[in-house]
């Protein structure tokens, strides 16, 4: 195969799935003099009201809050839409501990539903057998960058009048038919930790459409406290301060270049490794952006390794993929006995999980790299 090597050297030192995208030392020390000279440092500052502003154009959204991260994000996103304490809430199994965990806290009981083998986003057909008169809301994850089947949900929350609450942790810039993807179900999550495509560190935001929903956010996340002397809600401390904002200011300017730089890297590596017996490489829908968030790909039982056995392979040779998302959620100590979590009712996830790896996935990952992981999936034996 072109370009391909077939004497494979383990790399000289570990290359991970992702690497932050980081601002110049430089520019990072002009935003903290400015920061410094301000004597602000946190609480809805300039820093924060400006990218918080900026955002809403990047995302294509009507409202943006902040937050320190994406999780604190999720858990108000939760409180702010007052679900009956005690209710069920239908998620996927197959996404981060971040998800079902922010579920519970707010006092819900997460619902499992099993997932599509295409996108790994929730099946949207098998969530209305999950309903129950004690169903609130649906929290769909859009897996990897993949979007769930939005309008399909949609529908199925307006016909049982619940709640949609997307953790969109993995999609920040996706447009679905021309629209942010922040645009559908009644909130959705953002994060920009240093993982993310854009991140601000450590950090998050809520988008949604209902503007009475901004006041509401803006107190839990400032713990409730609507005046120096009203506290009207339980709220919690979920403030993005100055030195994140104003890191999330400069990747503004470089998250676009991070992505054409991804996209080459997925050109290569989709031109080296879809073809490959054995090896399904997921691919987003046409109505949809791409946020190059991960690279997965799906190795099924007629290739000549198992998941386990090629993440171990890539280990030796110094490369670190990850297997997003194994365990699933429902196989957490803390969720394994729910009735959801029965692995009959999960077949798809219970496949998925043993299956997929993410490889190695950011701008400034160089030839010799791609061309060692698309060789040793070429020739793994
Ligand atoms: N919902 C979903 C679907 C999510 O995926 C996440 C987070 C959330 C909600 C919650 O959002 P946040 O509260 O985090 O904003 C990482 C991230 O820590 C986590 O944010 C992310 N999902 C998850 C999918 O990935 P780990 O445990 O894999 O992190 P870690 O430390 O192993 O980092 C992965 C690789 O990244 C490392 O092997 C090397 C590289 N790395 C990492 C860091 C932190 C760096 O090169 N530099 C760094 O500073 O969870």
């Amino acid at each position: 195969m072109m370009g391909i090597k077939n004497n494979f050297k383990p790399l000289d030192s570990k290359v991970f799935v992702t690497q932050p995208l980081l601002p110049s030392l430089d520019s990072v020390e002009a935003q903290l003099t400015e920061i410094w000279e301000s004597k602000w440092i946190t609480n809805m500052g300039k820093k924060h009201n400006e990218l918080a502003e900026k955002l809403k154009d990047v995302l294509k959204v009507k409202n943006v809050s902040l937050f320190n991260n994406g999780t604190i994000a999720l858990l108000t996103a939760l409180k702010a839409l007052d679900l009956p304490y005690g209710s069920e809430v239908i998620t996927t199994p197959f996404t981060f501990a971040a998800t079902p965990h922010c579920i519970s806290w707010n006092g819900l009981k997460p619902v499992f539903c099993d997932i599509e083998p295409k996108t790994m986003t929730i099946d949207a057909d098998k969530i209305e057998a999950l309903i129950t008169p004690n169903t609130s809301a649906i929290v769909a994850v859009h897996v990897y960058g993949f979007p769930c089947d939005v309008y399909k949900i949609e529908k199925i929350a307006k016909k049982y009048n619940l709640k949609v609450i997307y953790d969109g942790a993995h999609v920040f810039s996706t447009e679905i038919d021309g629209k942010g993807i922040g645009e559908f179900g009644d909130i959705t999550m953002f994060s920009f930790h240093a993982t993310k495509l854009f991140n601000t560190i450590e950090g998050g935001c809520l988008t949604y459409n209902d503007d009475k929903l901004f006041k509401k956010i803006y107190n839990l996340r400032n713990f409730g406290i609507q005046s120096e002397e009203l506290v009207e809600d339980i709220g919690i401390n979920g403030k993005m301060n100055e030195v994140q904002a104003a890191v999330g200011l400069l990747n503004l300017n470089l998250y676009k270049e991070e992505q054409r730089k991804r996209a080459l890297v997925k050109d290569y590596y989709d031109k080296n490794i879809s073809g490959i017996k054995g090896i399904y490489v997921p691919q987003m829908p046409d109505n949809t952006t791409n946020s190059y968030q991960y690279y997965p790909i799906v190795i099924n039982d007629d290739y000549p390794l198992s998941r386990n056995e090629l993440y171990d392979k890539f280990k030796t040779y110094n490369v670190m993929t990850r297997k997003y998302f194994y365990p699933l959620c429902s196989d957490y100590e803390c969720y394994k006995d729910l009735e959801s979590s029965a692995k009959e009712n999960l077949p798809v996830a219970n496949e998925m999980k043993n299956k997929v790896l993410c490889l190695p996935y950011y701008g400034s990952l160089n030839q010799d790299v791609l061309s060692l992981v698309c060789g040793v999936l070429n020739e793994p034996v």
